[in-house]
């Protein structure tokens, strides 16, 4: 099964690609907006969407792979050098992915941006803004880089048959479909052009930016998820590595703690006395409340480790998550684990006090 579809909003072209047999599904480049109707069309039609797939970490509309892994659990796979986060499958040149008997495979087209990749099913290439009908995409921002552009896509692609149909990233004058003889013989800015004439015409597009490049680059940066659910995504994500750990090595309580010291950042003693000195920035004293009552680091807030997630509202100094805080607990363990929860929670800024309480009295 096979559908082109468009968002006129952003001249957007989204793909599906379903296995008939096993119903096994992929999109390429959905747009955000359009979420509902994408789940419907796969309840419609009985398919399960496995992979969500990204030409490229896009300028100009946001993605919905993140809020379709959400919804079906689909693997949102984008290229290892487009410097997204959240990712489940970092694409590489070459890698093949099935649907049932149905085989999709990505040519690295770097070009647009150094993630770039086109996506070949059957005799239908799927080339994102890398090669557009008569056009491809410019190279004047997210890494852009004319002369890859025009090796990826004579080396790469021009070199595909000539009756390979092109189904572009967008197209801004409604066309839908070409091939590869029609693109190599006509596209005005690679038909018989060197590479030079190729950068002399790329450097000279003059083109607007995309209205929505401010938004969409960050966003797609994190799988097109806004900060609330990326911050569900990654809980997600760390609660399904952790317990997939403890059943692969039955994980103990200090490898748990090492895992959460490999995320967050420690400062010794030294360095705690001087941030502290200079002020602006929240102590949290994570300990048993016993603990706290025999002693303490002066203006430390108590926050024992077992309830942070059910205190933490209450706490007006942290009400804002950009704030440096500085945890610490008796010897680092539980304040390492703490650190890894605000984290979680959105909190950008958090240390952790390495030796805790033991080691600052020393
Ligand atoms: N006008 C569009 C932006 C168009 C645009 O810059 N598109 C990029 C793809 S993200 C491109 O490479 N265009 C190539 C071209 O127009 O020649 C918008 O505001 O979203
Ligand atoms: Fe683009």
């Amino acid at each position: 099964m096979f559908k082109q579809l468009f968002d006129p909003t952003t001249w957007t072209y989204t793909y599906l690609i379903a296995d008939d047999t096993t119903k096994e599904a992929a999109f390429i480049d959905p747009v955000n907006t359009h979420l509902e109707l994408y789940l419907d069309l796969l309840k419609q039609n009985g398919l399960k969407l496995i992979y969500s797939f990204e030409t490229h970490v896009h300028a100009d509309h946001i993605t919905a792979s993140g809020l379709l892994r959400q919804h079906t659990g689909a693997k949102t796979c984008v290229s290892q050098f487009g410097g997204a986060q959240l990712v489940d499958v970092e694409i590489r040149d070459g890698d093949t992915f099935m649907l049932g008997d149905e085989q999709i495979k990505a040519i690295s087209t770097a070009g647009h941006t150094p993630g770039c990749t086109s996506f070949l099913w059957r005799d239908r290439l799927f080339t994102g803004d890398s090669l557009l009908i008569g056009g491809c995409g410019r190279t004047d921002f997210q890494g852009g880089d004319s002369g890859a552009l025009y090796d990826a896509i004579t080396q790469r692609l021009f070199t595909l048959p000539d009756d390979t149909l092109v189904y572009p990233g967008h197209d801004y004058q409604q066309r839908w479909i070409s091939n590869i003889m029609q693109e190599r013989t006509t596209n005005p800015r690679l038909a018989n052009k060197t590479r030079e004439q190729f950068v002399e015409i790329m450097n000279n597009l003059n083109l607007p930016k995309p209205r929505l490049i401010d938004q969409a680059v960050p966003a797609n940066r994190y799988c097109g998820l806004d900060e609330e659910e990326r911050t569900k995504a990654v809980l997600l994500r760390d609660n399904e590595s952790a317990v997939f750990c403890m059943m692969q090595s039955s994980m103990t309580g200090q490898d748990l703690v090492s895992s959460a010291k490999q995320n967050i950042t420690e400062i010794n003693a030294d360095m705690a006395r001087k941030l502290l000195a200079e002020g602006n920035i929240t102590l949290i004293d994570t300990r048993e409340e016993s603990e706290f009552s025999a002693g303490c680091i002066d203006n430390a807030i108590l926050l024992p480790r077992g309830v942070i997630e059910f205190k933490i509202g209450a706490l007006s100094e942290l009400t804002d998550k950009t704030k440096a805080v500085l945890i610490y607990c008796r010897t680092g363990g539980r304040s390492a684990l703490a650190a890894q929860t605000l984290q979680i929670l959105g909190y950008t800024n958090v240390l952790s006090l390495a030796g805790g309480f033991e080691g600052w009295n020393k």
